[in-house]
């Protein structure tokens, strides 16, 4: 497991706040300390992606932060990510695994418990499980899951679990504190007056999420 996998991921999307550009989202979650970072984009073009995913590569490396990329394992080889989030009809984990090799970090998106043993039987690095709570950002993501399902998901694998889905200041430390090993934001950072200081809060509150499970010995 790859220990920076930890905390707050910031994903990117910049059709959710006109004027905000991956670029600002990413510069914005650093800025709030935030070390986890994964540009998402389903509209772009390959061209446009991939010079947008070069630039948050230079950015992430300049701080250490992790550099993830939604969807586009192609990109993600040709610039060097750390790795990528996959769905379920995208290539298995055995294919990516092949194009990114061993070191890549490989995260599957779940929906379900099936779903998150069959990612972690597959070879993931981690599981992206949810949406924990109704969301308006992916409007296909399904069955909000709740916060046990996630408690449940999060005890039954061994791989880290990424929650995901309708994630904001009030309910993160819910997250962390039922087990997940990180807690994936799209519009509690990017729709937020400041982005910095909302990224500052939402790793503050994860953090004090997480202390009881650390007591717990997860
Ligand atoms: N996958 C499942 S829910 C979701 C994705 C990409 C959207 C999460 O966005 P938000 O704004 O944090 O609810
Ligand atoms: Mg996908």
């Amino acid at each position: 497991m790859n220990a920076q996998l930890k905390g707050l991921y910031v994903i990117t999307d910049q059709e959710l706040y006109p004027g905000r550009s991956h670029i600002d989202i990413a510069a914005a979650a650093i800025a709030g300390g935030c070390r986890i970072i994964q540009l998402r984009d389903k509209k772009a073009s390959d061209r446009q992606f991939y010079f947008t995913a070069c630039e948050l590569r230079d950015m992430t490396r300049r701080v250490g932060a992790l550099f993830l990329v939604n969807d586009r394992v192609d990109v993600a080889a040709v610039v060097g990510a750390d790795g990528v989030n996959i769905g379920q009809t995208d290539l298995p984990v055995d294919a990516v695994r092949k194009l990114l090799g061993d070191d890549a970090i490989i995260g599957v998106s779940a929906d379900c418990l099936e779903q998150a043993l069959e990612a972690q039987k597959a070879g993931a690095d981690y599981v992206g499980f949810g949406p924990v709570f109704p969301t308006t950002t992916k409007l296909d993501a399904g069955e909000v899951t709740g916060l046990d399902e996630l408690a449940l998901v999060c005890q039954a694998v061994d791989i880290p679990v990424v929650a995901i889905g309708g994630i904001s200041i009030e309910n993160i430390a819910l997250v962390a504190a039922a087990g997940a090993t990180c807690a994936a934001v799209v519009s509690a950072v990017v729709c937020a007056e400041d982005m910095v200081r909302a990224t500052e809060e939402l790793q503050r509150k994860f953090d004090e999420g997480a202390i009881g499970t650390i007591a717990k010995g997860r």
